[in-house]
């Protein structure tokens, strides 16, 4: 029988199955083995075969689906490993916020460096606009400028104040979405807001320290009453990047990628190299300066390591 994971706790995943049913399932002792690089062999939005055991009666999963895309980030617990964040996605929406809590271009960046590695195509979401003054406004106005240049959708919303919220819900209907962003920034509001049936648990303003608040522990995904499903996910501290080489960084930046081959020589690492496209694009202003720096920072932050 196939099934779509929902959620994963570590030893017991939950399911749904063809029939429209959730289900309990455990893993098969013998696929434990495999990927032993991941925390996690099998991530929320897996497809996956479930048996009867024959001893025990309890389902367990046998098989997984070949995984159409997936994102993988460095385990919060363990850099040398990598964690699956969730599978099979058609989009990915990151919610960040310019104020309580700020979340850094940097961060956005990296995360928009993850999404073009595994091809799962990106939109930025800025919440809480109702505590924009003027200075978060215009900062707001160059992020869009800046980021629909490149070819990325950035959106404006209030939950609390209820407006850009329907814009942002019309972009999950009858879609696969992976719900990402920093602790505090309005992830479990907005699956209210489209869910209000779940009343998930959200953090209260008052204890809310900026650090280390956590609601939600695992990744879960729900199915949305219009056609679609939503996954929400812990919030997100860092976003170690997996899967990039150091010297392959730039392709998943669209600008440096649609210019580099104009560069000298073919394996221009857009430093200081003669004859360098990204640099003379960079000195034009072509290319944003914060996001040629992000470009650097991520570029020293990767490991020589491999999985
Ligand atoms: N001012 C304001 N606060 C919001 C908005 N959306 C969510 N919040 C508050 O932000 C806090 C964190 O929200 P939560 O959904 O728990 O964030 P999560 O960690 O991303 O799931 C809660 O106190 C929410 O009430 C908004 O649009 N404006
Ligand atoms: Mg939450
Ligand atoms: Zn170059």
């Amino acid at each position: 029988m196939q099934a779509t994971v929902y959620r994963s706790t570590g030893s017991w995943y939950i399911l749904k199955n063809t029939e429209g049913e959730f289900i309990n399932a455990r893993l098969k002792g013998k696929l434990k083995l495999k990927g032993i690089t991941s925390t996690n062999p099998i991530a929320v939005g897996d497809i996956v075969e479930v048996d009867a055991e024959a001893l025990e009666g309890n389902l367990v999963i046998s098989k997984i689906y070949e995984r159409r895309n997936y994102i993988n980030r460095v385990s919060p617990h363990n850099k040398n490993k990598h964690h699956i964040v969730a599978s099979n996605l058609d989009q990915s929406l990151l919610f960040a916020t310019l104020k309580d809590p700020k979340t850094s271009f940097g961060f956005i960046d990296r995360f928009l460096v993850t999404s073009e590695a595994y091809k799962v195509p990106a939109i930025i979401v800025f919440n809480k606009a109702d505590l924009f003054t003027e200075k978060e406004m215009l900062k707001f106005d160059l992020a869009k400028k800046n980021y629909e240049a490149i070819g990325y959708k950035i959106m404006l919303m209030s939950i609390e104040k209820n407006e850009g919220t329907q814009a942002v819900k019309d972009l999950l209907k009858n879609k696969i979405t992976l719900l990402s962003g920093h602790s505090g920034v309005g992830k479990s509001t907005f699956i209210n807001f489209v869910l209000p049936a779940l009343d998930l648990k959200t953090i209260e303003v008052s204890n809310w320290s900026g650090k280390g608040m956590h609601t939600t522990t695992f990744a879960q995904m729900y199915d949305l009453p219009f056609g679609g499903t939503i996954i929400d996910t812990p919030g997100i501290r860092e976003m170690g990047i997996v899967d990039v080489p150091k010297n392959e960084l730039a392709q998943y930046f669209p600008e440096m990628r649609a210019i580099m081959n104009d560069c000298k020589f073919n394996n221009c690492q857009h430093f200081n190299e003669p004859g360098c496209a990204v640099k003379v694009a960079l000195n034009n202003a072509i290319i944003s300066e914060e996001r040629y720096l992000s470009y650097l920072s991520i570029k020293d932050s990767i490991e020589v390591v491999s999985f």
